[in-house]
């Protein structure tokens, strides 16, 4: 006779080696930090900050076979071993031919926004990324957001936020011409819009309109993994596909990616620029040596190669990424005890929590998201980010600030760093928070950078 089995959850496919020690502050202590880093969680010190949710990007802990990957590292200057591992397994999980390193994310972004793009282009894209967006305007581009509707309504439970509305698309093509748009530019899941990812019928028909009018489609893989992933558990016909085979199918349909390497690579620095066009590749592999480094390491060590180029078979693993995603959803259902709200579906790289909703006594101009990120800091040392009217920035033409739809504090879990204890601490103090949310008073912004001013802004209380 069969075992009768109660209940068998998941649980991280790995286990702890080596420990960082992390200390508590007194609260008393925090409120002066806050206010030295004016109230900006990203000009904090580190050594002040108790559970670290800033970012998943290069916060994730490497693995033995990563760590041992690093002593292989072959420092030539020119034709590192560890670049042709990482440019194989580049051709292998991506499907794209032709690669060249960078040291980030943005770093590709810079180099693929300058060579496709011309002075008066159109680029569309399923909702904004900070980066992603500010090289394309450096570029000369127009970024046009194209998701759906319901990626900017924080409540709306759609299984794929970050699909790409088709009407919207078609009528900017219309308006402007196929001409004036370079490609489409489509990540997954969409950072912005809460970790939301976009279907794989969703992309064919975006696919299938624009090679009607020969525009080609690039992706930033930066988080592709969590997207095969959601389309395994949500897409019909795609329950018994592996996330390899998914992701091959992703990447199928586009022209080429850039993958900021910090994140699904499980790496502390890294970027990748790959290709299907060998006319683009030939441009980026020259515009490496402008602004990188050599083609063949594109300002990272051959040991920080080696570690992608292991990561890169780590990442695909199916038991790592329901772990990670796991502790999201589980972080998730902490905060609904408790009622606090946050953008739904549960993303796959954060928690973000409605800070329009929590501070709806705040106008969006005291920087509710920016508030709540803040005081959630001087509870208990737990450190998310601001991503809603300051992470917007201001219009490149009318020089006003965007006013998103979305104003959000995202609580952002780095691979392989923490424990559920870590995070029902966490919980515990949003909750805290949350509560005693009617004292809280706004902010006011008293120096502005002129690029990505969530990154240095500074605040003084209202
Ligand atoms: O931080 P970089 O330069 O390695 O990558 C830039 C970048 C590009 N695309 C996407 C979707 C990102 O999320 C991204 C960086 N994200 C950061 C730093 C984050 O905290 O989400």
């Amino acid at each position: 006779m069969a075992k009768k089995v109660i209940k068998r959850s998941w649980a991280e496919p790995f286990k702890i080696k080596v420990v960082e020690p992390i200390k508590m502050t007194t609260r008393e202590h925090r409120e002066k930090q806050i206010e030295i880093a004016g109230y900006n969680t990203f000009l904090l010190k580190s050594e002040d900050v108790y559970i670290d949710l800033l970012t998943d990007s290069g916060t994730n802990a490497m693995s033995d076979r990563q760590w041992a990957g690093m002593m292989v590292g072959d420092e030539a200057y020119a034709g590192s071993r560890n670049f042709y591992h990482l440019w194989d397994n580049v051709k292998k999980y991506y499907g794209m031919p032709y690669f060249v390193p960078t040291h980030q994310g943005r770093a590709a972004e810079h180099i693929i926004s300058k060579i496709l793009i011309k002075e008066g282009d159109f680029v569309p894209g399923n909702m904004y990324f900070t980066t992603t967006r500010l090289h394309q305007e450096l570029a000369g581009a127009t970024f046009v957001d194209v998701i759906i509707d319901e990626a900017h309504d924080p409540k709306s439970k759609h299984p794929f936020k970050g699909n790409i509305d088709l009407e919207k698309l078609k009528a900017l093509i219309e308006k402007v011409g196929a001409k004036k748009i370079p490609y489409v530019s489509i990540a997954g899941p969409v950072n912005m819009a809460g970790g939301q990812p976009f279907s794989m019928q969703n992309l064919r028909d975006v696919y299938d309109l624009c090679s009607k009018h020969k525009i080609k489609l690039w992706f930033d893989a930066t988080r592709a993994t969590e997207n095969a992933y959601f389309i395994k558990e949500r897409e019909a016909g795609y329950e018994e596909k592996s996330i390899p085979e998914i992701l091959k199918e992703i990447c199928s349909y586009f022209e080429g990616i850039w993958v900021s390497a910090k994140k699904d690579l499980m790496v502390n620095i890294g970027g990748i620029l790959a290709t299907k066009n060998k006319k683009v590749f030939e441009k980026a592999q020259n515009m490496v040596v402008v602004y990188e480094g050599l083609h063949t390491y594109g300002g990272l060590a051959g040991r920080d190669m080696e570690a992608m180029a292991i990561g890169l078979e780590e990442m695909v693993e199916f038991d790592n990424i329901r772990a990670r995603i796991g502790q999201v959803e589980y972080c998730g259902k902490e905060l609904d005890k408790y009622g606090v709200p946050y953008v739904l579906p549960i993303g796959g790289h954060a928690i973000f929590l409605d800070a329009k909703r929590i501070l709806s006594h705040l106008p969006q101009d005291a920087f509710p998201a920016q508030t709540l990120a803040s005081e959630i800091y001087v509870d208990s040392g737990v450190r998310g980010m601001e991503r809603g009217i300051v992470s917007a920035g201001r219009d490149p033409e009318t020089g006003e600030h965007r006013y998103p739809k979305l104003e959000l504090v995202r609580l952002t879990f780095p691979r392989r760093v923490y424990t559920q204890a870590h995070i029902d601490v966490a919980v515990e103090s949003i909750a805290t928070v949350y509560q005693n949310r009617k004292n809280i008073t706004g902010l006011k912004m008293i120096y502005e950078p002129e690029y990505l001013r969530f990154f240095q802004g500074r605040f003084e209380k209202l």
